[in-house]
């Protein structure tokens, strides 16, 4: 049998020979390669230096202006069967989709370095890790593939152990977005992608290996990937629970993960370790328990809106040693994006001189990159090869009604059908409209690598006698008022929610159970120093019966949706929700203490 290295020489060659490229460079991940290329860039102009005083070691990107987000129109999950792939992908038959993009792929990297990236998605001595390599043509991506994953000779040779690895192929061809494709191969575990340079469209490791790819084996293996954030909470008696929470994107992950405890929270001994920001991959241990990694070592995060009232944690972990992307920039050459106190703007993000009228300053996506132990609150069990136990997940999204600011699911069967259900508002970290009220299932919508339906099938099958498996939550930080203002304080305030739920999971805090499940009287939360109008406690923990009906409705109507192949299990629960509405008095809000 070929070796892994033997098989990866060969593609590697078949590759060249396609793309014609004037020179391959293997990388091995040292610090000196990454200096070069550094260099490089900031000769070629895909890199700017910014201000070395303020920001050492930083750097600034601008993409090409029309590609900016992730493309999900031109996403494709390429499986023999199109329902494997499901109605909640775009699907093409992979030969059609090989001959499509290998056709784009020919010599299209003539004049350029054709990169080799070998990566480790996890702790690259984690049993739960898996290896992929990248080729590509961009040294940008290169360069945020050695901040976001175990990239270089060690990855190389964990791949010589594992005897395996996902293959992506990735150019950015023309960068033309009628020349754009990404491609899923879910059964040759590889990924072509073609035309974009953009984060989840590019750095290969991330949404297409450890989302769609990884999820894909996760099913076969029993495990789950999963787009998601972990968080270890620490008591005052020194305890940590960890906690894993999927909300789309650009819904909070990276806030939640590195929040800064309130301070009451933070004088009472709270603290609070980052383990990752936007994927989880989660398998049962011996124990029953659910133990979970982070695939990524980095945070590819959103640049607007982070300030030292919201994010103080990533505002200090960026200040040095970071690229970023679409930010705009101030006259002494520091990053500037919306949202930030300090300075303005003198460029915006695609190089003109700042003019309101074209526009924000940083472009709504813009990002930074930035090595995970850069964050003042990174957890050492980040590196552990078990993971970290998961006492709770938690599901979310932007809800500007209807959906209470946080609740518990009843049991495992009706946790995946509130996962299931989620719907939240669409964000720009994909192309298309913002602020469109959309089902997002577990936030894997544009991530799932195949059908739905088989998905919850999936999750479902987790319970089983000795499992041991954590709770499931609702959280909604995103409730407007009707002048259309947040009624929640958000951010790090949010731990007063992480408080009641670990207090349910200790079997500790009180609740009412309603048809939607257990939710939180205002006297069940910590609420002191908030100085919520209770007008506004009623609002957030109210749960309105005429209303949920139609909402669960729409849900049986989404999982109709997929046909047959949908769960009874999923679909029973759904019923017996909408049962429960019927019979429930119109408003079961009960008036909020205090
Ligand atoms: P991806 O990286 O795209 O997966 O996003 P993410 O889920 O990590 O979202 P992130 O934490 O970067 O937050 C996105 C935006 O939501 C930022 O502009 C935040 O300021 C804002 N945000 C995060 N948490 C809260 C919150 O609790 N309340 C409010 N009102 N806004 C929040
Ligand atoms: C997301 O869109 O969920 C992100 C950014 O985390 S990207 O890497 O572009 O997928
Ligand atoms: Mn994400």
């Amino acid at each position: 049998m070929a070796s892994s290295l033997e098989s990866l020489n060969r593609w590697v060659e078949e590759v060249a020979r396609l793309t014609e490229p004037a020179e391959i460079h293997w990388c091995n991940g040292s610090d000196g390669e990454y200096r070069l290329l550094t260099e490089k860039m900031l000769a070629s102009g895909d890199l700017h230096a910014l201000n070395p005083d303020t920001h050492p070691g930083c750097t600034l990107h601008r993409s090409n202006p029309t590609d900016v987000a992730r493309v999900e129109h031109l996403t494709y999950i390429c499986t023999r069967n199109r329902d494997d792939a499901g109605p909640n992908n775009h699907w093409m038959a992979p030969a059609e989709a090989h001959a499509k993009v290998d056709h784009l792929f020919a010599g299209c990297m003539r004049g350029r370095t054709m990169y080799v990236v070998p990566y480790c998605m996890g702790p690259i001595d984690s049993p739960i890790s898996r290896c992929g390599v990248e080729i590509t043509d961009s040294p940008y991506v290169v360069a945020n593939m050695r901040i976001m994953t175990r990239m270089g000779a060690a990855a190389l040779s964990r791949i010589e152990r594992d005897g395996g690895f996902v293959k992506g192929l990735h150019s950015i061809g023309e960068l033309d977005p009628d020349r754009r494709f990404i491609m899923h191969f879910p059964e040759e575990l590889s990924i072509k992608s073609i035309g974009s340079g953009y984060g989840g469209n590019a750095l290969l490791g991330k949404k297409c290996h450890a989302l769609r790819i990884g999820s894909w084996q996760a099913r076969s293996e029993g495990w789950l990937a999963e787009h998601m954030l972990i968080v270890g909470i620490e008591n005052p008696q020194g305890e940590i629970r960890y906690v894993a929470a999927a909300f789309p994107s650009a819904c909070g992950k990276t806030n939640l993960a590195m929040l800064i405890p309130p301070e009451s929270y933070r004088k009472a001994g709270w603290k609070v370790w980052t383990v990752g920001d936007d994927i989880c991959w989660m398998k049962p241990g011996a124990d029953g328990r659910l133990w979970a990694i982070n695939p990524e070592a980095g945070y590819f995060g959103v640049a607007p809106g982070t300030d030292t009232t919201t994010n103080p944690n990533a505002l200090d972990m960026i200040q040095h040693d970071t690229i970023y992307t679409n930010v705009g920039v101030t006259a002494d050459n520091q990053p500037w994006w919306e949202g930030l106190s300090e300075g303005r703007p003198a460029t915006d993000w695609q190089g003109r001189d700042y003019d309101p009228a074209n526009g924000p300053a940083a472009h709504p996506n813009a990002r930074f990159t930035v090595s995970a132990r850069q964050c003042p609150s990174w957890s050492e069990h980040a590196e552990a090869a078990q993971g970290v136990p998961i006492s709770a997940i938690i599901f979310g999204g932007r809800r500007p009604s209807l959906v209470p600011l946080v609740f518990e699911a009843k049991d495992w069967t009706h946790g995946v059908l509130v996962g299931a259900a989620m719907g939240s508002e669409t964000t720009a970290a994909a192309t298309g409209a913002v602020g469109v009220l959309r089902r997002d299932s577990m936030a894997m919508k544009p991530f799932c690598g195949y059908n739905f339906a088989d998905y919850f099938s999936h999750w479902l099958s987790f319970d089983k006698p000795g499992a041991k498996l954590p709770k499931i939550f609702h959280v909604n930080w995103f409730r407007k008022n009707a002048e259309g203002r947040f009624l929640w304080p958000g951010f790090g305030e949010n731990l007063r929610v992480l408080e009641w739920i670990l207090g349910r999971c200790a079997g500790s805090a009180g609740a009412r159970e309603t048809p939607i499940g257990f939710v939180p009287d205002a006297g069940d939360l910590n609420l002191d120093e908030l100085d919520l109008p209770s007008v506004a406690k009623r609002e957030l923990l109210a749960v309105d019966a005429k209303a949920w009906r139609g909402e669960i409705a729409a849900i049986g109507e989404y999982l109709d949706g997929f046909g047959e192949r949908m769960p009874e299990r999923l679909k029973r629960e759904q019923r017996h929700i909408a049962d429960a509405l019927e019979m429930a008095p119109l408003a079961t809000a009960r008036a909020a203490s205090g």
